[in-house]
């Protein structure tokens, strides 16, 4: 439930507020991008002036967005901020170098669904029952008569497409597509934005796909499966880490995986790991001794270790679960 009180101060607050800044987290996934545009593009058509500040590249995946190109880098010389809200974002470190805005910030409003979420704002409307932060964002900006259009109904039924899985993860609920229904009365196109979404991988993407997922390994009589993405997979293919999308879930897709583990190669000593479970292991646990986390199914951390490494420790750590 997003508590009345919250939304009380959150309202005073953006009415208060001219300058808004509204950030990415590193590594930009659809909820982020969605969520942030979303409530950004409805804060300008309420007259103020917002920023809206990268910390990373941008998947190309997203680059269809309404109104993505006005994602920009942090300007150095930028003057105060009234208000900062950071999306889905469960700490400052997921802002990157964008973290020193926080300190620059009058106040600062954390809109998340990660359990794992450190409450850094000023205010916190941070609730893991939900399925993205895309669909708080929605009831919120319901419940607070923002202005929403097509665009902006656009871009949250992408946040909550592509956070839910298109929908099957255990934090969708009938509420969950009681309002997707409502996005559609905002005249959203949703087979022209699923199209876009999931019909729309290059062949490049595709050969990765099949090279990684070729040399997967499987453990404990195929409960844990995991593939490697390395740097020389990337250049052969002439890809990048971005493409690795969805290999993970394509892995916890196989019947008898309970947990699926995806490890990316980022240089010699640093790996990204994904970790996709199912029904026993907690995926944000195991992420969690790694300086990582997430969500029970899905979650992620970053660590300094050769692959090889990362791997024999990741199985290790699970199969303390299983
Ligand atoms: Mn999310």
């Amino acid at each position: 439930m997003i508590r009345k009180n919250d939304l009380d101060i959150l309202k005073s607050d953006m009415e208060a507020s001219e300058r808004i800044a509204i950030v990415s987290h590193k590594s930009p996934d659809g909820d982020n991008l969605g969520s942030l545009l979303a409530i950004g593009l409805s804060l300008e058509k309420m007259g103020k002036s917002v920023m809206f500040v990268k910390a990373d590249m941008i998947p190309e995946d997203y680059l269809f967005l309404p109104g993505i190109e006005r994602l920009k880098p942090v300007d150095g010389n930028m003057e105060r901020i009234d208000l900062l809200f950071a999306l889905d974002s469960s700490d400052p470190d997921r802002l990157g170098e964008n973290k020193f805005l926080i300190d620059k910030s009058n106040k600062v409003v954390n809109i998340d669904h990660h359990v794992s979420n450190t409450e850094f704002g000023d205010i916190n409307i941070v609730l893991p029952e939900f399925s993205s932060t895309g669909e708080i964002l929605f009831e919120l900006m319901l419940q607070m008569d923002m202005p929403i259009d097509r665009e902006i109904a656009s871009l949250i039924y992408v946040a909550i497409s592509t956070d839910t899985g298109r929908f099957t993860y255990q934090g969708v609920t009938g509420r969950t597509h009681e309002n997707i229904a409502k996005l559609y009365g905002y005249g959203i196109d949703a087979y022209e934005l699923n199209t876009n979404l999931y019909q729309r991988r290059s062949l490049n993407r595709t050969k990765l796909f099949i090279k990684a997922i070729s040399g997967m390994e499987l453990y404990n009589d195929g409960r844990i499966g995991v593939v490697r993405v390395t740097r020389s997979m990337i250049d052969e293919t002439g890809t990048s880490m971005d493409d690795t999308e969805g290999i993970v879930e394509f892995v916890r897709d196989t019947d008898s995986i309970e947990a699926a583990c995806l490890l990316k190669e980022i240089d010699e000593e640093v790996v990204k790991l994904s970790l996709r479970t199912k029904n026993i292991v907690d995926a944000n646990k195991v992420c969690s001794s790694f300086n990582g986390g997430g969500h029970s199914r899905a979650s992620g951390a970053t660590v300094e270790d050769t692959i090889e490494n990362v791997e024999m420790r990741l199985v290790g750590e699970i199969k303390k679960y299983l």
